[in-house]
């Protein structure tokens, strides 16, 4: 499952150097084969220490992470929504991505420009809400348009369209959250805030106000974590340095409520990303279309236990290894083995 996630904010705020902080990691595009990889489009895997202790089980010759794939999106300056600078064009970009990395810039450099000036966290975080709002605005008009052409016609669900479309106008004109608003707008994207600190501080009454306003939000800093990406695993311990960017893919993974399944062998062991709520047949499709058209069964055991157990023979031998239907909601950790016709 392609899952993407837009990185957006003003010009100069740190957004291209999170991406390739991010997608700095060489990745075996061979085994991702949804991924289109642009110059501005990025793969990061997903650490996962499960995963880990499978492939410890399995020996396998293949171990194959989840991923995140990440977008860098053009800065947005005010006016964007109405085609000023490039940012108009770059909307569209956000509108394919599943959720939104906003980052916001809290250090000071004189030598690096600010388009208002120098930075306001607060202010810059409004501007760019606006942008997506205003942009919102004129996606909802242009389908309230329509709607009221169709609702002329007697269509029943063109009446009761319009009339959910109408609050979330309002809500939008407010600059209020739209909730689970429709999914083709982007305010109503799952959205993280990255709080690029630089070496500083990030000020306490920014982050009541965060918490005040319902925002999600990470603390980094962003050049630091460029450097550490470029570090190797045992140069990151003789430092002592820890990255957060696990930290950051992690909460980007269950803002999207999305949860991790395993396949494993001897082959490959591999973790696969579906949402939460997906049923067996549907999180077959993310490996093969035929696991879901052709689904039969499934037989599934908790990693954990697969793990304590010591093989799949042993844990069905404890009885942990059962069979699912259709019907059958995944959970995460599961391992699971597709039977197909
Ligand atoms: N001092 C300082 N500079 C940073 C930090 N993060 C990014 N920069 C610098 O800010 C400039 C703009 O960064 P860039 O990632 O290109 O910003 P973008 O326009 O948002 O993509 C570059 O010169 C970066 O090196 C930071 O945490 N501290
Ligand atoms: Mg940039």
């Amino acid at each position: 499952m392609k899952l993407s996630v837009g990185i957006v904010g003003l010009p100069n705020v740190g957004k291209s150097t999170l991406f390739q902080a991010l997608t700095k990691k060489a990745v075996d595009i061979a085994n991702y084969p949804f991924c289109t990889i642009e110059p501005n489009v990025g793969i990061a895997t997903v650490r996962d220490s499960r995963l880990e202790k499978l492939a410890l089980l399995f020996n396998p010759q293949k171990t194959i992470p989840a991923i995140v794939e990440f977008v860098d999106i053009a800065g947005l300056v005010r006016g964007a929504a109405q085609g000023e600078g490039l940012g108009n064009k770059f909307l569209a970009h956000i509108r394919e991505a599943a959720s939104i990395l906003h980052v916001v810039r809290c250090f000071e450099d004189p030598e690096i420009t600010h388009v208002d000036g120098a930075p306001d966290p607060l202010r810059d975080i409004e501007t760019i809400r606006t942008e997506l709002a205003l942009k919102d605005m004129e996606t909802v008009d242009r389908k309230i348009f329509d709607l009221q052409r169709d609702a002329k016609t007697g269509k029943k669900e063109a009446e009761e369209e319009l009339e959910v479309l109408s609050k979330v106008r309002t809500l939008l004109a407010e600059g209020q959250p739209i909730g689970d608003g429709p999914s083709y707008l982007l305010s109503a994207k799952p959205v993280l805030c990255v709080l690029n600190a630089g070496s500083g501080n990030v000020p306490a009454s920014l982050i009541k106000k965060l918490g005040g306003m319902g925002i999600s939000y990470i603390i980094l800093n962003i050049k630091e974590e460029f450097d550490m990406a470029g570090l190797s695993e045992a140069a990151l311990i003789e430092l002592g340095l820890t990255p957060r960017l696990p930290e950051l893919i992690a909460k980007s993974y269950e803002l999207l409520g999305l949860i991790t399944f395993f396949t494993a062998g001897s082959d490959e062991v591999r973790a696969w990303t579906i949402r939460k709520g997906t049923r067996a047949p549907g999180a077959g499709a993310a490996i093969h279309s035929d696991f879901e058209t052709k689904f039969i069964k499934a037989t599934v055991v908790p990693w954990d236990q697969l793990v304590e157990s010591g093989s799949v023979a042993k844990a069905a031998a404890r009885g942990l290894v059962r069979t699912e239907g259709k019907e059958y909601e995944v959970r995460d950790g599961d391992v699971i083995e597709f039977r197909h016709g």
